[in-house]
């Protein structure tokens, strides 16, 4: 029996949790469906042209999950877990900040970061880390007693963690390892039927209701599996025509005529799920939660950092303007073509050389641009592979129905990407170093497949972000 890879093992977990998610949250599957219905409209319409930012096999099997946890220990085991399916964290996320209502977590995304990997399968997960330590939303009281609860709870078996581990030592699992390995992973994001303890779990809620989702419970679950959709527009009429709740707002850049950059996210409001709770006195009844949610993204062209920069000012824009058209404050900040995108240096593009063109006895030379615009090299945008932490805190703020308290009048506490990585006990990928790195190596390739030095400047700027 051959062993099973790495990429096998996403490629299926990310499967079975499709599986396990759909039996648990039936909307999910309506809404998988219909991202199926309007995906297929789109590559109809378009025919290849749908498939420029992607395969539609791979946008159809596309889905990021959401997942919530509580302390150092259990983050570091997560990423073990994702490590034996070839997903490394990717950027660091502060969501502390970047909401309104109290979303007291940092946050990575694991995915895989080699093109080749992420055409076979895509699965990312967005990972939060509550951030148990920060009085502007825990007292010292209440935070102490929050350590001591995650302390005493295991979110994952002992023989899932050793799996994984055989996993990256070797590279690959047997058979039977992988089929255990799958069914411990799976089992952990699974929603518990455990009673939850009603006046411990309320107490957190009155902080943050997203504390409460992470820390009032003694294991955890996957809070959304987001799929891809190709015009998410379209995808939100839809869904409100068949009368599901939807947040009021598609986040991120809005529909514009021009290129669709970076990502845009909405989602079906949290649905109301029977939970069990345990009274102080001991009895046991049946109520119900809402914090999971079903979200469906469409994604666009990765940006340079000087690309961002103009994202950001946009936002701040169109935030700040009463009655704002945010397709008309967009068109001030991007170019409407993707060409423009790619020569202003604001947009993230692969090239090939065309070797097949006729000569004339003239020999390319120039910038990339000029060797773009003369026909010695193709442009392919680069797919944004990553998150927008205004859109996440969006998400999150979208469904919660209480904002929670946050005492700004104390500090916060320092945690930082490099923190983090201390967390992990691995470095973080910084996104703008991937997709550099992606469009340097194309660059590389091309030009010594047309026969030239690698001189011509690069229209893409360094990495200035840190
Ligand atoms: C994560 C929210 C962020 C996204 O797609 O931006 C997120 C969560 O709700 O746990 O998933
Ligand atoms: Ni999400």
């Amino acid at each position: 029996m051959t062993p099973v890879t790495p990429t096998r093992l996403r490629a299926r977990f990310a499967e079975t949790l499709s599986g396990l998610y759909g039996k648990e949250v039936p909307a999910y599957t309506t809404l998988v469906e219909v991202s199926h219905e309007v995906n297929s409209g789109v590559a109809r319409a378009m025919g290849r042209d749908a498939e420029r930012l992607g395969s539609l096999d791979r946008v159809t099997a596309e889905r990021h999950g959401a997942i919530r946890v509580g302390t150092p220990t259990e983050m570091a085991q997560v990423a073990r877990i994702f490590a034996a399916m070839g997903m490394s964290p990717t950027g660091f996320y502060d969501l502390r900040d970047a909401s309104a209502s109290a979303v007291p977590v940092v946050s990575t995304a694991f995915r895989p970061t080699r093109a080749d990997e992420l055409a076979k399968n895509p699965f990312r997960v967005f990972t939060s880390l509550l951030a148990t330590g920060d009085q502007r939303f825990f007292s010292a009281d209440l935070s102490g007693r929050l350590e001591t609860f995650l302390a005493g709870r295991e979110l994952f078996a002992p023989r899932l963690l050793t799996l994984a581990d055989r996993a990256i030592t070797h590279g690959e699992l047997s058979q039977i390892d992988a089929e255990e390995f799958l069914h411990l992973a799976a089992e952990s994001f699974a929603l518990s039927n455990e009673p939850i303890d009603r006046s411990w779990y309320d107490e957190l809620e009155k902080v943050s209701a997203v504390a409460a989702d992470i820390g009032g419970v003694r294991s955890t679950h996957i809070n959304h599996l987001t799929p891809r959709v190709l015009d998410i527009d379209e995808l939100y009429g839809r869904l409100t025509r068949r009368g599901i709740a939807m947040i009021d707002a598609i986040q991120g850049p809005p529909r514009w005529a021009g290129p669709d950059v970076l990502l845009r996210q909405t989602s079906f409001r949290a649905l109301s799920e029977p939970r069990r709770f345990r009274a102080d006195d001991g009895t046991i009844t049946e109520g119900s939660l809402r914090v999971r949610f079903g979200e469906v993204e469409a994604r666009g062209v990765a940006l340079t950092p000087a690309g961002r920069e103009h994202y950001d000012q946009a936002v701040v824009e169109i935030d700040t303007t009463t009655d704002a058209d945010a397709a008309a404050i967009w068109t001030k900040h991007f170019p409407t073509s993707e060409q423009e995108l790619f020569s202003q240096g604001l947009g993230v593009y692969t090239v090939t050389a065309v070797t097949d063109k006729e000569r004339d006895g003239r020999a390319p030379e120039g910038s990339i641009v000029d060797l773009i615009n003369a026909g010695w090299l193709r442009a392919e945008p680069v797919v944004y592979e990553d998150f927008l932490p205004r859109s996440a805190a969006g998400i999150f703020q979208s469904n919660l129905t209480d904002a929670g308290s946050k005492d700004s009048t104390v500090g916060g506490m320092e945690l930082d990407a490099s923190w983090m990585e201390g967390v992990l006990g691995t470095a973080l990928n910084d996104p703008y170093d991937l997709y550099h790195a992606q469009h340097q190596a194309s660059v590389d390739t091309a030009l010594a497949e047309l026969g030239l030095p690698i001189t011509a400047e690069t229209p893409v700027p360094v990495p200035s972000s840190r």
